[in-house]
């Protein structure tokens, strides 16, 4: 039964301690992403009823055909965050340049800035496999009240106040961390209220689960092609199992509760991976490392890069310590592909 479990509103005002945020502006803010989760979630769910599936004809600056609902989950996410403002400025993996509110007039005194992929994993939407929502949250750098720059917006993971993700499956969850731990709370679609399910997330110590998309394989840096076989030699604890989803939240959720590494290294097709630092490497980054997990790049750690642009790409080697340790360690032995 739920009522014995914190709801993820009580759960945000029990933390409020731990928020630098005396004015609830955090607390806020925390509330509107859940309040825009509900109302992506109650589309997801029924997108196999209405015509709102398949591309919406645009394409996003990565090129890609935006799926209506990656088109209507920003929409919910700008009008919750920007509209209501609740943060002075937005950059999304849907919008080529961040949105902000935050006039010339001062007026807005906001300090919180979002990046978000509002729908992660949209490829999956038309064939009912389970898509995400990631979310990374940063102070702003420059004065409140005056407008908001690039800056704000390219800070190194390690800056993050929060960061979380959405995962819309066979039940819908909002799982994030503020630097105190990583909490999963499961919503009760009949009550519109999310409920801590999952406490305290910990990626097991030992994975033996690899997620990675071994049609690229071809095309790999010979260091992961050396891992793969680590992997799939039966020698000690191996061969290890291999589950791929094609939704890094997913992937990335399972891999946490069960253990595993999850892996979008560079390749011919993309010679800085596929993944985004700001709005899904970093996010990721942080909860793992929150989660008793770690986040690379292949040779170090993803939160201590310096962005140098909005959508710019990495590779990305995440989940347990012993996995990317020994990811890390065949990269190593080709430093001419870093
Ligand atoms: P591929 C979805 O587009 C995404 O960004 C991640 O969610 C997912 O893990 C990856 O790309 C899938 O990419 O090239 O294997 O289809």
């Amino acid at each position: 039964m739920e009522n014995n479990k914190a709801t993820l509103g009580e759960f945000i005002i029990e933390n409020q301690k731990h928020y630098k945020s005396t004015t609830g502006e955090f607390s806020r803010l925390l509330s509107s992403i859940k309040l825009a989760a509900k109302i992506v979630n109650h589309e997801v769910n029924k997108a196999g009823l209405v015509d709102i599936m398949g591309a919406a004809g645009a394409t996003n600056i990565q090129g890609e055909d935006q799926q209506k609902l990656d088109v209507y989950a920003n929409d919910v996410f700008m009008k919750t965050l920007i509209n209501r403002e609740i943060v002075c400025g937005v950059a999304s993996e849907e919008e080529d340049d961040f949105v902000t509110i935050c006039g010339k007039d001062g007026s807005n005194q906001n300090k919180y800035v979002v990046l978000i992929d509002p729908l992660d994993g949209s490829s999956n939407i038309d064939v009912n496999v389970s898509v995400g929502t990631i979310f990374s949250i940063y102070k702003r750098v420059t004065p409140i009240g005056a407008p908001v720059e690039l800056k704000d917006f390219l800070q190194p993971g390690n800056q993050q106040v929060a960061a979380g993700y959405v995962v819309y499956g066979t039940s819908t969850m909002l799982v994030y961390t503020s630097g105190y731990g990583v909490n999963g709370f499961t919503l009760n679609p009949a009550l519109g209220t999310f409920y801590l399910s999952h406490p305290e997330f910990r990626f097991p110590e030992n994975g033996k689960i690899y997620s990675i998309n071994e049609g690229n394989y071809v095309h790999f840096p010979q260091g992961v092609k050396d891992y793969l076989k680590y992997c799939q030699e039966e020698k000690e604890d191996r061969p290890y199992t291999s589950r791929y989803i094609g939704s890094l939240v997913s992937d990335f959720h399972r891999n946490m509760i069960k253990g595993g590494i999850y892996i979008y290294p560079t390749s011919f097709i993309g010679p800085k991976g596929k993944l985004r630092l700001l709005y899904e490497c970093n996010p990721m980054a942080f909860l793992a490392e929150q989660a008793n997990g770690t986040a690379s790049d292949g040779y170090g750690r993803i939160l201590d890069i310096e962005p140098t642009e909005l959508h710019q790409r990495v590779p990305f080697f995440c989940g347990s310590k012993n996995m990317v340790a020994k990811a890390e360690e065949f990269m190593a032995k080709y430093p001419e592909d870093a």
